[in-house]
């Protein structure tokens, strides 16, 4: 076989590799800013930073929004909601480095209903994705996270219970 055909053979298997490779990217991922379209916010003590504590900035995309957590009830709560859902999604939390560092639930909505719940010590994580796990949604439903500031047991104003992006990957 003359070297042109194997060369023109040899292009033709890399670029299949490479488009049989990237399928997964046809994957839907949709991102929820805090302060955008579909975010929620409840309580009146929020806090936003744009830098860290080193000046640079801080969130996924800047600013990110924090609140002191709360020993005996809900104060301030933010939920990042998608509606008309094209069914079961994975979903992965942005943690900031600074300002987040309560160990608490996010809990998470189909429709009215919540459906289950991932526990994430913030304090763990910088600026960071963090898998809370994959979810069977009901397609066309709204799903929904929310993240609040009750931390039963743990003294309030101790805690920043941190808030910033949401990344659905249906
Ligand atoms: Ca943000
Ligand atoms: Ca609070």
């Amino acid at each position: 076989m003359k070297s042109r055909s194997k060369g023109l053979i040899l292009a033709f298997l890399i670029i299949t590799t490479i488009l049989c490779a990237s399928l997964p990217v046809l994957a839907a991922t949709t991102i929820i800013y805090n302060g955008g379209s579909g975010w929620s916010q409840s309580g009146s003590e929020w806090h936003s930073q744009s830098t860290g504590r080193d000046g640079q900035p801080i969130g996924y995309s800047p600013p990110m929004v924090w609140t002191w957590n709360n020993s005996s009830s809900t104060s301030e709560a933010g939920a990042w909601s998608i509606s008309n859902a094209s069914g079961g999604c994975y979903i992965y939390a942005y943690i900031p480095r600074n300002y987040a560092d309560v160990n608490q639930r996010y809990y998470i909505w189909d429709n009215n209903s919540i459906i289950a719940s991932s526990l994430v010590n913030q304090a763990s994580y910088a600026d960071q994705w963090i898998n809370l796990g994959y979810f069977s949604i009901v397609p066309s439903h709204t799903v929904r996270v929310q993240f609040d500031d009750f931390t039963p047991g743990v003294s309030s104003n101790t805690r920043y219970a941190g808030f910033d992006e949401m990344r659905f990957v249906f």
